[in-house]
C-alpha cells in the first residue's frame, strides 16, 4: 500500500526543513515571490496565494493580476506589490525581480492566461504550476524547467494524464509516478493523503490535512506556500514536502475550531506559527 511505499511524514517534522532565520537576514535573504492569476471571476485565488506566500515567509510578495483586482488585493493586504499585467512589459519588469514565480491560481484558460504561462517559461524562473496552470499544460503539453514544482488535484492530475478522476484516485502512487515521469518535475498530489515525489526519488506520504480543507481556495493557499518555501532557499523536493505538510498541519490546527465553514484564509495565523517551530 501507499504507506509501504512513501515516507511518511507528520507535523512534527516540520523543524527538519524550518530552522530559524539568521540574526542578520534582510528580506532579500527570504526571497522574492510573484503570484499570477486571477481572471476576471477569481481574483480571490490569486490573493489567497500572496498572504499564504507572506505569512509562509517571502521576503516580498508581487502579484500580476487583472487591473480590477488591484485594489481589492493592496486593501486586504497592503504587503504586497500588486500590478496589473495586461501587457508584456509589465510583465517582464515582474519576472525580471521575482526569485520564484507561483502560476495559475484563478488564471482561467483564456488568451490572456496563455500568454503569462508562456512568457513566465521563457523566463526560465522557478515555478510553481497550479490549477489553470496546470490545465493549460494539460492542453498543449511542452517541456518545463527541470526545477518546476506541479501542484495538481485530482482532477487536475486526471486532465494531465488523459485518464478520469476515479482512475487517479484508485492508485495514487502510480499516478503520481506518472505525472512525475510526464513532467520531469517535482509533482504535489494533493487530496486526502497528499503524496509528493521528485524524479528519481522515493515519495512523501503528508500524514496531516483534513476535510475541513475541501473548500474552495485551499490549494490557492498551498501554492503560495510552497513559492515561499523556495524562496528560502529550499530545493524544490524539499519545498514542495515542507510546504505541503506546513499546511496540512496548518489546517489541522484551524479545525481545532471545526472542520465544517474552516476557510481558506482561516489558515494564514497557524501558518505563521507553524513556520517558526521549536528549535534548540
Ligand atoms: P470529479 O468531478 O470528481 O471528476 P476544477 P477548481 C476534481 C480557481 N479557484 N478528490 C473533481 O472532479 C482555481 O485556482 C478560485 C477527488 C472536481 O469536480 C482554478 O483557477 C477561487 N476529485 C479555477 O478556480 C476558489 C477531486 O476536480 C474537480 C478532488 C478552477 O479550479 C476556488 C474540480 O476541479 C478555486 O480554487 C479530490 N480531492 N479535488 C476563488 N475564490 O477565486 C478536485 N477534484 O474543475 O479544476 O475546478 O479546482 O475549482
Ligand atoms: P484545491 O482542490 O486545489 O483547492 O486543493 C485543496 C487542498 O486542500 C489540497 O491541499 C488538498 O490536499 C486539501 N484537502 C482537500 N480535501 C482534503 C481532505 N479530505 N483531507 C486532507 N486534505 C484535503
Ligand atoms: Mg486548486
Amino acid at each position: 500500500g501507499e504507506a509501504s511505499a512513501a515516507r511518511r511524514v507528520t507535523g512534527s517534522d516540520l523543524g527538519h526543513w524550518l530552522r530559524p532565520r539568521h540574526r542578520n537576514s534582510h528580506k532579500g535573504h527570504a526571497g522574492h515571490v510573484l503570484c499570477i492569476g486571477g481572471d476576471h471571476g477569481t481574483g480571490g485565488a490569486v490573493m489567497l496565494a500572496a498572504e499564504a506566500a507572506l505569512r509562509s515567509g517571502a521576503g516580498l510578495v508581487s502579484v500580476g493580476t487583472r487591473a480590477g483586482h488591484v485594489p481589492a488585493m493592496l486593501a486586504r493586504c497592503p504587503e504586497v506589490m500588486a500590478r496589473a499585467v495586461d501587457t508584456d512589459a509589465a510583465l517582464g519588469a515582474l519576472l525580471d525581480a521575482a526569485d520564484v514565480v507561483a502560476l495559475g491560481p484563478g488564471l482561467g484558460q483564456g488568451a490572456w492566461g496563455h500568454g503569462l504561462l508562456a512568457d513566465v517559461l521563457a523566463s526560465g524562473r522557478p515555478l510553481v504550476l497550479d490549477a489553470d496552470g496546470l490545465n493549460l499544460l494539460a492542453r498543449a503539453p511542452r517541456p518545463l524547467p527541470s526545477d518546476s514544482i506541479l501542484t495538481p488535484h485530482p482532477g487536475e492530475a486526471a486532465r494531465l494524464l488523459g485518464c478520469t478522476t476515479a482512475e487517479v484516485q484508485a492508485d495514487r502512487l502510480a499516478a503520481l509516478h506518472a505525472l512525475v515521469a510526464q513532467s520531469g518535475a517535482v509533482v504535489v498530489l494533493k487530496g486526502a493523503g497528499t503524496l509528493v515525489a521528485a524524479p528519481g526519488a522515493i515519495p512523501w506520504l503528508v500524514d496531516a490535512g483534513n476535510p475541513g480543507m475541501a473548500t474552495g481556495g485551499m490549494g490557492d493557499v498551498l501554492t503560495g506556500v510552497i513559492a515561499a518555501l523556495r524562496a528560502q532557499g529550499l530545493a524544490p523536493e524539499a519545498a514542495a514536502v515542507c510546504g505541503a505538510l506546513l499546511h496540512a498541519a496548518a489546517g489541522d490546527a484551524a479545525a481545532q475550531a471545526g472542520e465544517r465553514g474552516l476557510l481558506p484564509r482561516d489558515l494564514f495565523g497557524h501558518l505563521r506559527t507553524l513556520a517558526n517551530p521549536e528549535w534548540p
